[in-house]
């Protein structure tokens, strides 16, 4: 495809057009665990600045690991973050890919390749354990949940799975495993509705006298399970409820068997945590773990998973060869609708790392994320990675770490130089997009972020207190890391603003230009990375 790539950017690039491929020396078939943690926050774990919160097994990592300070998730909420990362396609192109309710019908058609068919490519085992939010089932609202599901994710190719539906917060409260509702009560049938509640089942609008485990701030409050209110009606379960408390430790224990049973053959585990999204409800043996409250256990909680996920990988001798990825599906939020305290209880912990705003929004915050990379056998130090990093890139990395061809649709928006860069060598992504929740763009490149114009309100309207960043105008501000040598001469002098703050649109109209343009067609189509020069 012919672009218009800015010849602006392209002159200060530096950028060679044909990037060696991966490198020869590298350990084969590393087993990967991809984990994948909900609304982290780019300030939340310690190795990236978070305070009164220990996370001693994440900040481990680093031993043979990269830190990457300029990585993104692909949009600043879950559904559309997991669809980019698990089909290398941007979500604005594909109807649907917004925060899905729990009786979404599965929004990855069978017919798309995606990150774990790159797995099975390669002949590997693959699983997705914990946190879905990409819907299930054929029809949306019709699914028969006392029934085996009729397509699931071992048609997107996921050997085994052991999943929530949707999130937390979302009805239905039961595990599905392997298509079918994990512990079914035969004398509890399960009935789920969006649109209205089932006769005489308690909400948590009229009987808050049920809520007894957590009160909600905003929303949630429809059914109620375990003493906290959901989103949408649920009937049934009975046994096969989940409680909140055990969420982590029923994710970490299935994720050990399958490590565990696969441990003499290559396997691609996508473990995507609860923690910490919303009702952020932590066993009782992380509760004071930080200074925080709930929201500041639930990290540490987090972190003792991934300290057992290292510990079983130990165990069976797989540790030096296994690439662990650890990053988030969107930024921060703290009030996300349950009276957690949350806010309040922040004692100069900063959820976002100092960057404007958070969850949902356009600003940084909204998207920048932690992103570390670790693999004891092919890196042998620490280190920080300032360039850009999208999560858009997952498949082409692991096809071109697995040396796996890609055929020739398959994620259209991901570039496969990103493995070089993921594990030390190589550039960065020349460009990133992120998607704000009502689906405004920005794009970041070189040394400037650029956000297109939104009607959308200046703070998100709901509850949160984040600003979205929407703004009637264009905006574009100054956006580097201090550590890198300013690539464009002529704007050299223009000082960095990492917290979004001083609009220079009206200033620099021709770089305004040149990436609105870049955006027009983004919207519409993939922009090939190979440029011609
Ligand atoms: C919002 C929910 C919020 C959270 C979010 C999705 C309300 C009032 N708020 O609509 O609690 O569930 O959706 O979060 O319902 S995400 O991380 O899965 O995208
Ligand atoms: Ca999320």
């Amino acid at each position: 495809m012919q672009v218009n790539f800015p010849k602006l950017f392209l002159a200060s690039l530096g950028v060679v057009a044909s990037v060696p491929l991966y490198a020869d020396n590298t350990p084969s078939k590393p087993n990967v665990v991809l984990i994948y943690a909900d609304d982290l926050g780019y300030g939340d774990i310690g190795c990236y600045g978070a305070k009164n919160v220990a996370t001693p097994n994440v900040d481990a990592l680093l031993d043979n690991g990269y830190k990457f300070v300029n990585a993104h998730s692909v949009a600043s909420t879950s559904t559309p973050s997991r669809y980019a990362l698990l089909t290398g396609e941007y979500p604005w192109r594909k109807k649907g890919t917004d925060v899905a309710a729990g009786d979404a019908a599965m929004i990855v058609s069978p017919k798309q390749y995606t990150l774990a068919d790159v797995f099975k490519s390669a002949g590997y085992a693959t699983a997705a354990i914990g946190k879905w939010h990409l819907g299930l089932g054929v029809e949306s609202g019709k699914q028969n949940w006392n029934e085996p599901l009729p397509v699931g994710l071992s048609d997107i190719g996921f050997d085994y799975s052991y999943i929530m539906a949707a999130t937390a917060d979302r009805v239905p409260c039961v595990f599905i495993e392997n298509g079918r509702v994990a512990n079914y009560d035969a004398s509890a049938p399960i009935y789920v509705s969006y649109k209205e509640n089932f006769q005489g089942e308690p909400t948590g609008r009229d009987n808050p006298e049920c809520l007894y485990n957590l009160k909600h701030s905003h929303g949630h409050d429809m059914s109620v399970v375990n003493g906290i209110g959901r989103i949408g009606y649920m009937k049934g379960g009975g046994s096969a409820l989940w409680k909140d408390q055990n969420i982590a430790d029923s994710i970490t224990s299935h994720a050990i068997d399958f490590i565990e049973k696969n441990k003499n053959a290559p396997f691609f585990l996508y473990f995507a945590t609860n923690d910490v999204h919303v009702p952020r409800f932590p066993h009782e043996r992380f509760r004071g773990k930080s200074g925080m409250g709930l929201r500041g256990d639930a990290i540490a909680q987090f972190d003792w998973c991934v300290g057992e996920i290292v510990s079983a990988l130990k165990k069976s001798g797989l540790y030096e060869n296994t690439l662990i990825i650890l990053t988030s599906d969107n930024g921060a939020v703290t009030d996300d609708g349950y009276a957690d305290d949350a806010e309040t209880l922040l004692n100069g912990h900063n959820p976002v790392g100092g960057l404007r705003g958070g969850k949902y929004s356009c600003f940084e915050g909204g998207t920048r994320v932690p992103f570390i990379v670790h693999w004891p056998a092919k890196i042998k130090k620490q280190e920080v990675r300032y360039g850009l990093v999208s999560q858009i890139d997952f498949i082409n990395a692991m096809a071109a770490i697995l040396n796996v061809t890609l055929p020739k649709d398959a994620a259209p928006d991901g570039n496969q130089y990103a493995a070089e860069y993921w594990l030390g060598t190589g550039s960065p992504r020349l460009y990133v997009v992120e998607m704000a929740a009502n689906h405004t763009l920005s794009l970041r490149m070189n040394d400037w972020k650029y956000i297109e114009p939104s009607n959308g309100p200046a703070i998100v309207p709901w509850g949160p207190k984040i600003e979205t960043g929407y703004n009637k105008s264009p905006q574009l501000y100054r956006l580097f890391d201090d550590s890198i040598q300013t690539a464009i001469p002529d704007y050299s002098s223009v000082p960095n603003d990492p917290y979004e703050q001083h609009n220079l649109a009206e200033k620099y109209p021709k770089v305004v230009n040149e990436m609105s343009e870049m955006l027009k067609v983004l919207h519409e189509k993939p922009i090939n990375w190979t440029i011609e020069f």
